[in-house]
């Protein structure tokens, strides 16, 4: 079974990150969680980073806020992809600060940049990127998307039902 490494730098990044976690195991799919700094544990950050892709793992999802290095130097170090999630944590200005830390990636070494807090969105890109070699997350995948259109069509019927 693949599976899915989720790191974030702190501990306070947990209640947006816990959006990853939860729409990986709505996938049925594995998560390993640990809270490694890129600023405070940067030993930690380096072992996780040379030998994530031993571990099993299909991506990584990595959170951060403020001056997020977190997933841009765990891409510099794994072959896996990296997907990054900005925080807007007690010490981002306005949450911007964490936005382009993660996007303004050198050419060479990228990382899947989601929108503020959009670890809903981290998990379910790595959960497709599961699924193009799995089919039963695949499966998993496409019924999801067509819950969200059934959704809009059943949200757009009950808006004309009130007017
Ligand atoms: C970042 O600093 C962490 O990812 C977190 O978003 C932010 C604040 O960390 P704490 O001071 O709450 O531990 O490195």
């Amino acid at each position: 079974m693949k599976k899915v490494a989720i790191v974030m730098g702190s501990t306070s990044d947990m209640p947006v990150m816990q959006d990853a976690i939860d729409i990986l195991k709505e996938f049925g799919i594995e998560v390993d969680v640990d809270i490694v700094s890129a600023h405070r544990t940067p030993e930690k950050l380096f072992e996780f980073g040379k030998n994530a892709h031993k571990k099993g793992y299909s991506a990584i999802i990595a959170g951060a806020g403020g001056a997020a290095h977190l997933p841009g130097m765990v891409a510099a170090l794994t072959p896996l992809p990296v997907i990054g999630v900005p925080v807007k944590s007690s010490n981002s200005i306005d949450g911007w600060d964490s936005v382009l830390s993660i996007l303004q990636m050198p050419g060479g070494v990228p990382v899947a940049t989601v929108a503020l807090n959009g670890a809903k969105n981290a998990g379910i890109l790595a959960a497709q990127i599961i699924g193009t070699s799995d089919t039963s997350v695949l499966d998993k995948i496409i019924a999801y998307k067509e819950a969200l259109k059934t959704q809009v069509i059943e949200g757009a019927k009950s808006v004309n039902s009130m007017k």
